[in-house]
């Protein structure tokens, strides 16, 4: 029989990509769809038609465990969260809410549903597998490099403080209830599907308006920040093998390569032979109030243990994203295209 999984945040960047993986694995997939008239829904359902919606809201505990029950799932994906780091200085408690009390509540819900005792512990841990989108922002202003599963955290934002509570909270279900639980410990992942607010992203946009005469300039925040960036098809393939192995652990994932946004920059405009530096500008209020200068991820665990490897380096990353974005421009510049050039 088919394996069930339920993945929250299923209209956000990995939850599309995580979806057809799944899909192309044999499994039958839930998304958590939140909100009323939810307009990213479309996207999924365009991408991946087999998947079937359930309304929750990581905000809202009941709805948790009614989603939970319903589907029985046999894998739990929680990759719902507000994503974007520089939100969680302007709505520090929403961001708080969601990205740490959200992954409690929904180990709650497993847990209820799995009829866990919370007076015992220990217990058999029940059935469901559950995975938590843990991010390499815990680790913040890092004590070693490369950044590995025992490396200490120092969160440098609300987001990442908000994540190490649910990194800690996941671990500590899985001490105490037996639960299989994980964390994937994951560096940052970017795509075509990639949110427009994101960095990469945001070149991979202005390089295309800008190559078709849409745009003058590209106003960005530090651009001496390094990042590990890899390929978001690749990282959810990660995410699958976590829960499948015969011990629950956590992991940290990236590329073990470094890139600074000038580096990024560079690159994506060599994609169309302009020169970067006609082109941007500092915006000193697009620089955050506390830096996470440097990431660069030690892989070794996922690697050996997991048998997991990328296989998109970041020249063809950067590269498959102004290809896309430029692809849409073009659509929408020359018929009008109804869709914004940010939506896929
Ligand atoms: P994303 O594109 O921003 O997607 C976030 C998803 O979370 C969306 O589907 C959003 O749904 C959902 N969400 C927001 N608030 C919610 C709530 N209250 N209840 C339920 N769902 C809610 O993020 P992503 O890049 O796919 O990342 C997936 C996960 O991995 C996130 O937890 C992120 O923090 C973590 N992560 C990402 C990276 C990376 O580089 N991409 C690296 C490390 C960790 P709506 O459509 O309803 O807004
Ligand atoms: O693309 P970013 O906004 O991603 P950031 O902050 O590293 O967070 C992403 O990765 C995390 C994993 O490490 C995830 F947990 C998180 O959810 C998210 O997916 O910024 C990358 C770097 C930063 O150092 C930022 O200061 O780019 C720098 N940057 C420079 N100019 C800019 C800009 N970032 C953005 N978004 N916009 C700019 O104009």
């Amino acid at each position: 029989m088919s394996k069930r999984a339920l993945i929250t945040g299923i209209t956000g960047q990995d939850g599309s990509y995580l979806a057809e993986h799944l899909i192309a694995q044999g499994y039958q997939v839930w998304g958590l769809i939140r909100g009323q008239a939810n307009p990213r829904k479309l996207r999924i359902s365009r991408l991946a038609s087999d998947v079937t919606f359930i309304d929750g809201d990581l905000m809202d505990q009941a709805s948790l465990v009614a989603a939970v029950d319903a589907v029985q799932p046999d894998e739990v994906y929680n990759l719902g969260a507000i994503s974007f780091v520089p939100m969680s200085w302007q709505q520090s408690e929403l961001v708080t809410e969601v990205n740490a009390m959200g992954v409690l509540r929904m180990l709650e819900a497993i847990r209820m549903v799995s009829g866990l005792d919370k007076s015992r512990g220990g217990g058999g841990g029940g059935g469901i597998r559950f995975y938590q989108a843990s991010s390499s922002e815990m680790f913040g202003k890092v004590t070693e490099t490369p950044q590995r599963e025992t490396t200490i955290f120092h969160p440098r934002s609300p987001y990442g403080a908000a994540k190490a509570y649910g990194h800690f909270i996941t671990r500590n279900y899985r001490e105490s209830f037996g639960m299989y639980a994980v964390s994937g410990m994951l560096f940052n992942h970017e795509s075509p599907r990639r949110g427009a607010e994101f960095v990469t992203r945001k070149i991979s946009l202005a390089v295309a308006q800008i190559k078709l005469g849409l745009q003058d300039k590209l106003f960005l925040g530090n651009l001496d920040a390094v990042r590990d960036w890899g390929f978001a098809g690749d990282y959810v393939r990660a995410m699958h093998l976590m829960l499948q192995q015969d011990e629950p652990s956590d992991y940290v994932v990236g590329t073990g390569r470094i890139h600074s946004v000038r580096d990024a920059v560079r690159i994506a405009f060599e994609c169309v032979d302009l020169d970067w530096e006609d082109y941007v500008a500092i915006d000193p209020t697009l620089v955050r109030p506390a830096e996470v200068e440097t990431l660069c991820a030690d892989s070794t665990r996922a690697r050996t243990q997991l048998g997991w490897e990328p296989a998109v380096d970041f020249r063809e990353l950067m590269a498959m994203m102004v290809e896309s974005d430029l692809s849409q421009a073009s659509r929408e510049r020359d018929y009008g295209d109804l869709l914004s050039a940010t939506s896929w």
